[in-house]
């Protein structure tokens, strides 16, 4: 039994949180898929679709159990009692005008960031990428798909190695198991990685061909402007034959960031060494006297498209984290209303 564990990761940082080790023997879990009040979960004696305790039901997003979570059941195996302390959380802002934090894949080890050597091709997406990865607290690795249909691979290859100073790079035809020797080196038996990227760069056929079977559906991309249809439509953990865990992720339309402000830095170094060298510390980089940013730009030491993706991310990151800090504040006072009602309740005799 806790064989099965092992091979869905479980590493000593989660079976430390387990106050009672009896409780690895059936209770312990890993969710492998979320449904809209369910989830399905993987645990020693096989997997089971599950409910959330209502504790849990109450809780934002953020704090209810996702993709990749470990988990601890009740005693009848039929609800979720606990989400154990994860180790990574890869997340973004809600899409729709909803503000609030989205997570996407706990506990992972490495980011695949997805991309094709094609039109979709994007450095400003992978800087996003990146500085939510960077937050997330994984591994990054660009993977370039499509490698088999680009006249020039290596430009490729030197625009994605732009984005992050010594940022891993593989590349791959993803239909092709001959192919995927550099992608085979990041996963080994007890790591978990997410496959995230836009819709059609293939992340389900990377996966399939990672485990020599179809796990997953593909499918064809529209040939005038070469987009995806949104084939995945949810996120699954799959285990692989040979050992490992791939979280397969939909293609995102929309990946809006927040609470990176530590994480930027890691994106852009290169950016960030200028900005301390400006004559003031709060330089906006924009008209200011004696900015070493902007210099640099007109020595074209740096590139124009990176810096605006810079500072748009840097803009909407304020925007999103003034926001998310309004709505935990509302969320404080309310819980303070409800406290207060409480204790009239009390004084007055009243349960
Ligand atoms: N030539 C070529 N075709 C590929 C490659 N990778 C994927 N494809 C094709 O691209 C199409 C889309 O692949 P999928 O794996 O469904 O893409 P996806 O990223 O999972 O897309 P969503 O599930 O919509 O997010 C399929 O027709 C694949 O056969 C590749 O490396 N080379
Ligand atoms: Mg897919
Ligand atoms: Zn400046």
């Amino acid at each position: 039994m806790t064989e099965t564990l092992e091979r869905l990761g479980l590493v000593p940082f989660f079976t430390q949180q387990l106050a009672d080790a009896g409780m690895l023997q059936d209770r312990v879990g890993r969710v492998v898929s979320v449904q809209r009040s369910n989830s399905t979960v993987f645990s020693g004696s096989g997997e089971r679709v599950v409910e959330l305790s209502s504790a849990l039901r109450q809780l934002p997003a953020i704090g209810r159990p996702t993709v990749g979570d470990w988990v601890i059941l009740d005693e009848s195996l039929s609800r979720i009692d606990q989400v154990l302390e994860r180790k990574s959380l890869f997340k973004r802002m809600g899409v729709g005008g909803s503000n609030e934090i989205q997570p996407i894949a706990a506990n992972i080890d490495i980011l695949f960031i997805v991309t094709s050597c094609n039109e979709e091709f994007k450095e400003s997406r992978l800087e996003r990428y990146l500085a939510l990865c960077a937050e997330a607290g994984a591994t990054p690795v660009i993977i370039l798909t499509k490698a088999d249909l680009a006249a020039d691979v290596d430009d490729y290859v030197r625009r994605a190695r732009t984005t992050q100073a010594g940022v891993a790079v593989e590349i791959a035809d993803a239909r092709d198991p001959n192919t995927m020797a550099g992608v085979r080196c990041w996963i080994d038996s007890s790591s978990t990685v997410a496959l995230v990227g836009s819709s059609g760069v293939g992340k389900s056929t990377l996966l399939n061909t990672l485990a020599g079977q179809s796990l997953t559906a593909t499918g064809e991309i529209r040939e005038d402007d070469k987009k995806g249809r949104h084939t995945t439509t949810h996120r699954e953990l799959h285990m692989l034959p040979s050992g490992g865990l791939v979280i397969d992720v939909p293609g995102m339309r929309e990946l809006r960031v927040a609470d990176i402000s530590q994480s930027i830095p890691a994106v852009f170094d290169d950016i960030e060494q200028l900005a301390a060298q400006c004559k003031f510390d709060d330089c906006k980089h924009e008209a200011e006297p004696g900015c070493a940013v902007l210099r640099a730009l007109e020595e074209d030491r740096i590139d124009s498209r990176r810096l605006s993706n810079y500072r748009k991310l840097l803009r909407e990151n304020a925007l999103a984290t003034a926001t998310l800090a309004e709505k935990r504040a509302q969320g404080r006072d309310f819980a303070k209303v409800v406290r207060q009602a409480k204790n009239i309740k009390h004084r007055n005799g009243e349960s």
